[in-house]
């Protein structure tokens, strides 16, 4: 299935270190199915529709709070990696998988998000799954928090707006600390905590009320949620010794329209946007200009001293971040209107027009990817773990069953060189690899299964039809090769 005219001569000793932990990502609410099983309750993620309201509501334009809101469509069920785990993880494990990362459904844990008891049914799923893939010897590499926080808690403080959140942040983290020591070594706190800012129901169970300001409720959310993670982060030492805790970025360099100064300083500010969040959790501090910032919009953070303290305290062992491609911005407003992507996309980009771009106009930029690690690492000086990294496309069964997906291959082949570049001539640290949707899963900002990402192809459809059956496609077996060959043969 892939090239047959490569060149063996290309062999190159492996440029990735020993115990490179190449693997795949997922999300509980985009595989699991289960939606309301075993005691579990709603979660933001749970209430979100598919079709023309997602995005306003993801955006907590538009509310969705009530069970009876919520019409079950075909997202709910997603591939039913709930009862179907063990066939899963041993795909997986027939790839090589040396890590699988995965996240921890809140309201399994804690059905109304602060329960005191938790629910013993949710523990043990997850420990079956943890169970599963140290079976095969695969790193679990767990997400506390992905894109689920509890409808009840959004009903009871209006989700992250309150900072009683953190309490109930910390009760689920001492629920799944507690259980699941020595089996989990490899834990985020929030999956792409900066999405808070460009979707905050989604981020952060956020629905803005009239007259509010909206950009101060954002960012007092987020310094609960960054206080939130130095605290779970110290906690998670003292629970769990020999772990790492890495926060979780939505990354991709912003690059200036032109070589225009205002394009350049547009650019630097746009990334600020996102290291905001970074900043805080990987140095233990807000950069001044960030305090600036907020002075200048008028935002109050409810700040206390200990809260500072407590930044200090945790800060991150390792950044993992998401990367899908670099981001373009102007700062001419006829730039900006004539380049601006149509369509949906949560973080604000013009459209670069030196890149391709996938059937979901995501452009594709390999060397972005190489440029966002060194920036990040020159940023922070700690380890780097790519948590996501994928093509979402619409992939065809054959006549005779296979899937031909050398496009995947393509995707991931460019990518996994530059980060191999990164690795091996810029000298950067970096944990590992885990690619966005090694199985077929339900897409997060359109809630199709038609955005396809898998190795692994799943028999349904966006209208919920299909017999949920797995089939390997062409690039299986090519990342199989890959992590057969530590890197060195792509
Ligand atoms: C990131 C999320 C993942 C995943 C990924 C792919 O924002 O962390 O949950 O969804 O995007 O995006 P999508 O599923 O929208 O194609």
């Amino acid at each position: 299935p892939f090239d047959p005219d490569y060149d063996k001569e290309d062999y190159i000793m492996s440029i990735f270190p020993e115990g490179f932990l190449w693997g795949g990502a997922t999300a509980a609410n985009q595989c699991e199915g289960a939606w309301q099983a075993d005691g579990k309750g709603l979660s933001t993620v749970d209430v979100i529709p598919y079709g023309p309201d997602r995005m306003p509501v993801a955006r907590g334009k538009l509310r969705m709070l009530a069970p009876d809101d919520v019409h079950s469509y075909p997202a709910h069920e997603a591939i039913d990696m709930y009862h179907r785990y063990k066939e899963d993880i041993a795909l997986f494990a027939e790839m090589g998988f040396k890590c699988y990362r995965l996240s921890i459904a809140w309201t399994r844990i804690l059905p109304h998000g602060d329960d005191d008891t938790p629910n013993e049914a949710g523990l043990a799923f997850y420990e079956q799954v943890i169970d599963e893939c140290l079976r095969h010897g695969i790193q679990p590499l767990v997400t506390i928090c992905h894109f689920d926080t509890p409808i009840d808690l959004i009903k009871k403080y209006g989700g992250w707006k309150d900072r009683r959140m953190i309490d109930a942040y910390l009760k689920f983290c001492t629920a799944i600390f507690t259980r699941f020591a020595g089996k989990v070594k490899y834990w985020l706190t929030f999956n792409e905590i900066n999405m808070l800012l460009h979707m905050p129901f989604m981020g952060a169970g956020i629905l803005f009320e009239e007259g509010e300001n909206e950009t101060e409720v954002k960012y007092r959310a987020a310094h609960y949620e960054i206080v939130a993670s130095a605290k779970a982060v110290q906690l998670a030492h003292k629970l769990m010794p020999d772990c790492m805790v890495g926060c979780m970025l939505a990354a991709g360099q912003y690059y200036p329209f032109t070589c225009a100064p205002e394009d350049v300083y547009a650019a630097m500010e746009a990334d600020r946007d996102n290291y905001f969040f970074i900043d805080a959790q990987a140095r233990g501090s807000y950069p001044v200009w960030a305090w600036k910032r907020m002075e200048r919009a008028g935002i109050r953070l409810d700040c206390t001293e200990e809260d500072l303290a407590e930044m200090r305290r945790g800060t991150v062992d390792f950044i993992s971040f998401s990367y899908y491609s670099s981001r373009c911005t102007s700062a001419d407003p006829a730039t900006v209107e004539k380049y601006k992507k149509p369509g949906n996309a949560a973080i604000m980009s013009l459209k670069n027009p030196h890149l391709q771009a996938s059937e979901w106009g995501w452009q594709i930029d390999p060397i972005g990817l190489r440029v966002t690690m060194n920036t990040l690492y020159d940023r922070y000086q700690k380890p780097l773990f790519i948590v996501e990294n994928g093509l979402g496309a619409v992939d065809k069964v054959e006549p005779d069953g296979s899937i031909h997906d050398p496009y995947r291959v393509d995707y991931l082949r460019a990518h996994i060189r530059e980060m191999g570049k990164a690795i091996a001539e810029d000298g950067l640290p970096v944990l590992g690899y885990t690619m966005w949707g090694p199985i077929d899963i339900v897409s997060a900002s359109s809630g199709e299964m038609k955005k396809r990402y898998g190795f692994i192809y799943v028999d349904k459809d966006n209208d919920g039809n299909g017999t949920l059956e797995r089939r390997r496609k062409d690039s299986f077996y090519w990342y199989k090769k890959v992590i057969a060959t530590n890197g060195a043969d792509l």
